[in-house]
């Protein structure tokens, strides 16, 4: 036991140790001084640095208009190395009238950004919602050029300063048809969301192309499952599309789902990074702080999850202030909320789960048939590994190949068979067509 805890505590060392050598290399090439030298100082006692041990970025929302409130920035600057424009970057806001730009406010917000060290998510470019006027009244091919051009624009004006842009926010509909929303975007033709993120990367070659949605946490959900499937064809099809954002807003309503962490491994192994970009968890006390946990422990347990971002500073802050959903309080004090959320990020790459060792697994669909899919999982990180897989629905195992395989149903436990780290399964899909979660330990 207690040579665990010393090796685990050596490894996380080593963890903090090349990520100064990182932020070193990054300082040459002029991105982020203020990162670099905040965690490097500070590792673990401010959630960016803590974020950082594993690779991750921490953000937050930020108004321009808050901007000379000292408190605010002060927390802002010590907690986060990312930084979302709540709704300066927003179509109403940088194209009042059609063709005239306004880049003022999100300027503002870049250049706090940067000037503190900060990277930029870019949010957003194409939405049925806050359209400027002009905008609303347009349908067909002239909305068709109208958007294109804006994506165009914006994603040009801003290009290089954006870590990663939400190309296309809040596409799907509530409820259980999986359909696309109606909008007067829709209408302009099915394929109106694969031409923004085209024209995106057009205009910035660099920037990660994120779908931003909310209510796609569930991973049972219809809206979960189509946007799922608009993300598989788009990488089948080649079109530009990077990262999946999950905006992550929670109430009693739409609480936390047991399966998050299914969900986000899910869409990672369709190829995507994933990043949950507007967190915020109404409620209070132990409650809430739980949640936070929960939702830190998802992301730190799928690789690609490569980021968290919450949806404002202090409570007092909020686009739903009442529901008290942030961590810090009107004050600026930190919440429960916060010390959970520092606790599961410091706790490293494997959350705090128990069980979970430092290896982790890929998972990739392979090929597929009518009635059953291959699935093929790489481990990383040791040669003694268990990989736990967790099959949807119905699913039953057919095949399986270079690993040894127990269970049928359910959970299947793989270990090694003596052919190395890389093994495959053929799972029947008796209607359940989702690629089943895995979660490696070290044995
Ligand atoms: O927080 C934003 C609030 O200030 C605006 O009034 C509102 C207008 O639609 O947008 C809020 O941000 C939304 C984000 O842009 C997209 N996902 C939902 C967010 C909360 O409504």
């Amino acid at each position: 036991m207690t040579r665990t805890r010393t090796s685990q505590h050596s490894r996380r060392s080593l963890r903090a140790i090349s990520f100064g050598t990182l932020a070193a290399v990054v300082l040459t090439s002029a991105v982020s001084v203020g990162v670099a030298a905040t965690s490097a100082q500070a590792a673990g006692s401010t959630l960016q640095a803590a974020a950082a041990e594993s690779g991750r970025y921490f953000g937050t929302a930020i108004a321009a208009n808050k901007l000379s409130d000292s408190q605010y920035t002060t927390i802002a600057n010590r907690e986060f190395n990312m930084v979302t424009a709540e709704n300066e970057m927003k179509l109403d806001a940088t194209e009042p009238n059609q063709n005239q730009f306004n880049f003022t406010n999100g300027d503002r917000i870049v250049s706090w950004a940067r000037s503190n060290g900060k990277q930029v998510r870019g949010h957003t470019l194409a939405w049925h919602s806050q359209q400027p006027g002009w905008m609303q009244n347009m349908s067909g091919t002239a909305l068709r050029n109208a958007m294109l051009n804006h994506v165009t624009q914006v994603a040009t004006h801003y290009r290089g300063q954006i870590h990663s842009w939400d190309v296309v926010n809040e596409a799907f509909a509530d409820g259980s048809s999986g359909a696309r929303r109606d909008s007067n975007l829709q209408r302009t033709g099915n394929d109106w969301i694969e031409a923004a993120f085209r024209a995106a990367r057009a205009a910035d070659p660099n920037a990660k192309l994120c779908y931003n949605d909310y209510n796609t946490d569930n991973w049972s959900h219809a809206k979960t499952q189509a946007v799922y499937n608009m993300v598989r064809d788009f990488k089948s099809r080649g079109v530009p599309i990077d990262c999946v954002g999950f905006q992550a807003h929670f109430n009693s309503g739409n609480p936390v789902p047991s399966n998050y962490h299914t969900t986000l491994g899910n869409f990672a192994a369709l190829g995507v990074d994933v990043q949950i970009t507007e967190l915020d968890i109404a409620g209070s006390g132990t409650s809430q702080a739980e949640q936070y946990r929960g939702i830190m422990q998802a992301c730190l347990a799928v690789a690609r999850c490569t980021g968290v971002s919450v949806w404002g500073v202090r409570d007092s802050d909020s686009w739903r202030a009442g529901d008290t959903p942030l961590l810090f309080d009107g004050n600026g004090n930190k919440k429960l909320a916060y010390n959970y959320t520092l606790d599961a990020l410091n706790a490293g790459g494997n959350g705090g789960n128990p069980g979970a060792g430092d290896c982790t697994v890929t998972v990739t669909r392979a090929e597929e048939w009518n009635d059953r899919f291959n699935v093929t999982f790489a481990v990383s990180g040791t040669s003694s590994w268990r990989v736990s897989i967790g099959l949807q629905g119905g699913q039953s195992l057919q095949n399986s190949w270079n690993a040894a395989i127990s269970g049928t149903s359910g959970t299947l436990t793989a270990t090694p068979n003596g052919n190395g780290n890389s093994f495959g399964i053929t799972l029947y899909k008796n209607g359940s067509t989702g690629l089943p979660s895995a979660t490696c330990s070290t044995t």
